[in-house]
């Protein structure tokens, strides 16, 4: 009998941060793929569409009209998913029928008045103002007495459900604090009481060690493959100081966030040559007034695409009733992004 060897030999990982494990399948990543493998030609948007509602100066959903903005844009969700003055209540028929009403706002922030670009098309300098809208935004919801946690996102790609290729963002703010953030803030919590240190920052300091799973560094950020990823090309940024919001990142800091993101999006768009599609978002401590010294500031990207600019990896099957599995390993997909440009193909 070999030696079990975690590149060749089927395995489990453990996700530290929300206490599940994924199943990883290195031997078969080395199946032959017959399947499709062309690159997708993409048409080229205009600056301005006039049928997005979007765009400066067009009308919204329920007749609403933007305005003559430059740079960034924020609006509430003209389908706002949760409500500020839902009545308040809970059914409690024993443990088999639970509901609790739940309030908060939501937002929709346009990246750029562009309608053509994206986030890893645009300028370090105009993403880092989209940053000091999600710090705008954070404070100013986070200081709302009904809400206690705030949830910054992007959905781009029709694959993803994206419903505009216009570069936006959302932010649902709730009075509950969601399942996702929920686990971490257990997770993180637990760690810093037996260790007095941030699960991510003793995380973070064992890749930058072993930089295998690594792809990009700046001065006060890194992106890497997590170990336990689940997606085939899932990803993180992971502040290097300890910090438990984006609303108290210095000023050098908040640039080097708006330059990882960017050049992160550029190596996701020159792995298929294409638009990459992912859903990407913060995750920070609750904003319900207390301190939260566990909480270390990231961010999670999760795209689904696999192995071409069409093939994308379907969460079915045994997935759906097990547990995720993943073929291609955490640092070969690393490995992958790693070795990419950082300049965007579009630009060669
Ligand atoms: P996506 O990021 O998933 O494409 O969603 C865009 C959001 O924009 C979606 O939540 C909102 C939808 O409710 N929207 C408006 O607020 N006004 C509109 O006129 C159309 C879409
Ligand atoms: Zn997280």
């Amino acid at each position: 009998m070999t030696n079990f060897n975690i590149e060749d030999h089927p395995h489990r990982r453990f996700n530290p941060l929300t206490n599940d494990w994924v199943l990883v399948s290195p031997h078969c990543a080395k199946r032959p793929w017959q399947g499709q493998v062309e690159k997708i030609v993409t048409e080229e948007l205009p600056v301005y569409d006039p049928e997005c509602y979007l765009c400066a100066g067009n009308e919204r959903a329920g007749g609403k009209h933007n305005p003559q903005y430059k740079g960034t844009f924020v609006f509430t969700n003209d389908f706002s998913s949760l409500l500020t003055d839902s009545p308040e209540g809970i059914v409690d028929e024993g443990n088999l029928f639970q509901a609790k009403s739940e309030t908060g706002i939501c937002k929709v922030i346009c990246f750029s008045e562009d309608h053509s670009l994206t986030i890893p098309e645009m300028q370090v300098e105009d993403i880092r103002k989209v940053v000091d809208v999600w710090c705008e935004e954070f404070a100013e919801l986070g200081k709302n007495e009904m809400i206690n946690y705030v949830q910054i996102f992007e959905n781009k790609g029709a694959i993803m459900g994206c419903s505009n290729p216009h570069p936006h963002g959302q932010i649902w703010s709730s009075s509950s604090v969601p399942t996702e953030p929920e686990k971490e803030s257990k997770t993180q919590k637990e760690y810093f009481e037996k260790h007095g240190t941030t699960l991510l920052g003793d995380y973070l300091k064992a890749e930058l060690v072993k930089k295998d799973r690594i792809l990009v560094e700046n001065e006060h950020f890194v992106a890497l493959v997590p170990f336990w990823a689940v997606w085939p090309f899932e990803t993180m940024i992971i502040s290097k100081r300890p910090v438990q919001n984006i609303a108290l990142l210095t000023d050098a800091e908040k640039t080097s966030l708006a330059d990882i993101y960017q050049k992160l999006t550029i190596r996701y768009d020159n792995l298929f040559e294409v638009s990459f599609a992912y859903s990407a978002g913060l995750h920070q401590a609750p904003t319900d007034g207390k301190d939260y010294p566990e909480w270390h500031l990231h961010m999670h990207f999760y795209p689904p695409l696999l192995r071409s600019a069409s093939v994308k990896k379907f969460m079915v099957g045994y997935e759906m009733l097990a547990s995720p599995q993943r073929d291609i390993t955490a640092e070969q997909a690393a490995q992958r992004l790693r070795d990419l440009s950082d300049v965007h193909y579009k630009k060669v």
